[in-house]
């Protein structure tokens, strides 16, 4: 279950759990389904390219793959899994046939985490996919915990300094820019001060909510970064396309206009800095340096702007 549903206190219920089964067999479906489908949301697929669709608009918690599915089928598949997730892994649990020891080391090629064979036995296959699916949201939980802050529901800076190292590292690698903006809510002490701290807290994962939707891809992440300050990293993006994502976010949250009498922009705005790492890497400045440099100077034009 994707960790944006997870509460603080989710207890171990696995009931809405969804469980993607990609064969080529209708009937190997349909026995998996009449085994699983009471306890859980099965999904099916009937090739690798039709359970890429399948994750396009769903996360499932499991997978349970057929291991016929030609090699490079199941290659892009195990690789859209991977793209897909904001964090954590979702188990791959390999369908093989009883004495093929070859397909044993196929599950354990192709990302496996654990195998069942054929014929499936319907007590063997609920238990593993409920070991799994218990310890996949165990680990959601710890990941949760660990990444994800508490007031806003976005990454912290934790998460941040994690990805962004290896974000660094695959940009400079491929030569393939990655964009970062700095973002600092305008005149928030004034808005405390006014309307007190728990309208600040709200105002706050308001503007948290949405700077997560203005980001359309998926590989796009918001972190807070500190006290009313976000950071947005944008993979595979330019300057241009930063510009165009900044000015998204600036605009979404001065037209939802929260009241603040204190600015003199009358409504809670950001200001935003820009910049990107092909663009800083022969200056002395790291990017993060450069978009908060860019921020600042944003702030002194009169704030609710963007600037690079
Ligand atoms: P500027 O336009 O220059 O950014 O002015 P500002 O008042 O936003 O900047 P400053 O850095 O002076 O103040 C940041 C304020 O943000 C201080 C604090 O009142 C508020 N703030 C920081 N973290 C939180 C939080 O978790 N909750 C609330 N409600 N307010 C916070
Ligand atoms: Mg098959
Ligand atoms: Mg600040
Ligand atoms: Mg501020």
């Amino acid at each position: 279950m994707p960790l944006s549903q997870l509460n603080d206190n989710a207890e171990l219920d696995l009931s809405q759990s969804k469980i993607l089964v990609v064969d080529d067999q209708p009937i190997n479906i349909q026995t998996i389904y009449n085994i699983l489908s009471e306890e859980y949301v099965v999904l099916a697929a009937t090739s690798g390219e039709e359970a890429i669709e399948v994750l396009k608009d769903n996360l499932p918690d499991l997978i349970l793959l057929d291991v016929f599915l030609p090699n490079k089928a199941r290659n892009e598949l195990c690789q859209c899994v991977k793209q897909r997730l904001e964090l954590g892994n979702i188990p791959i649990i390999f369908v093989i046939s009883m004495h093929q020891p070859e397909e044993e080391d196929a599950c354990w090629q192709g990302g496996g985490i654990d195998f069942i064979t054929k014929p499936i036995s319907p007590l063997t296959l609920k238990n593993r996919v409920k070991s799994h699916l218990t310890l996949k949201f165990q680990t959601d939980m710890l990941q949760k915990l660990v990444f994800i802050d508490g007031l806003t529901g976005v990454f912290n800076r934790r998460y941040f300094d994690i990805h962004l190292n290896k974000q660094e590292n695959k940009s400079i690698r491929c030569r393939n820019d990655t964009a970062i903006l700095m973002i600092d809510i305008d005149y928030f002490k004034l808005f405390n001060d006014h309307y007190s701290h728990i309208k600040g807290d709200e105002a706050l994962k308001t503007v948290a909510e949405l700077i997560r939707s203005a980001l359309l891809r998926p590989l796009d992440f918001v972190c807070r970064y500190g006290g009313e300050e976000f950071v947005v990293v944008l993979p595979d993006t330019n300057i241009f396309g930063a510009l165009k994502v900044a000015e998204r976010i600036r605009k979404s949250i001065y037209n939802k206009k929260i009241v603040h009498v204190c600015s003199p922009h009358h409504f809670v705005t950001v200001s935003i800095g820009a910049s990107t790492f092909l663009e800083s890497i022969d200056e002395k400045h790291h990017p993060v340096e450069e978009a908060d440099r860019y921020l600042y100077e944003a702030k002194k034009a009169g704030r609710n702007q963007v600037y690079c």
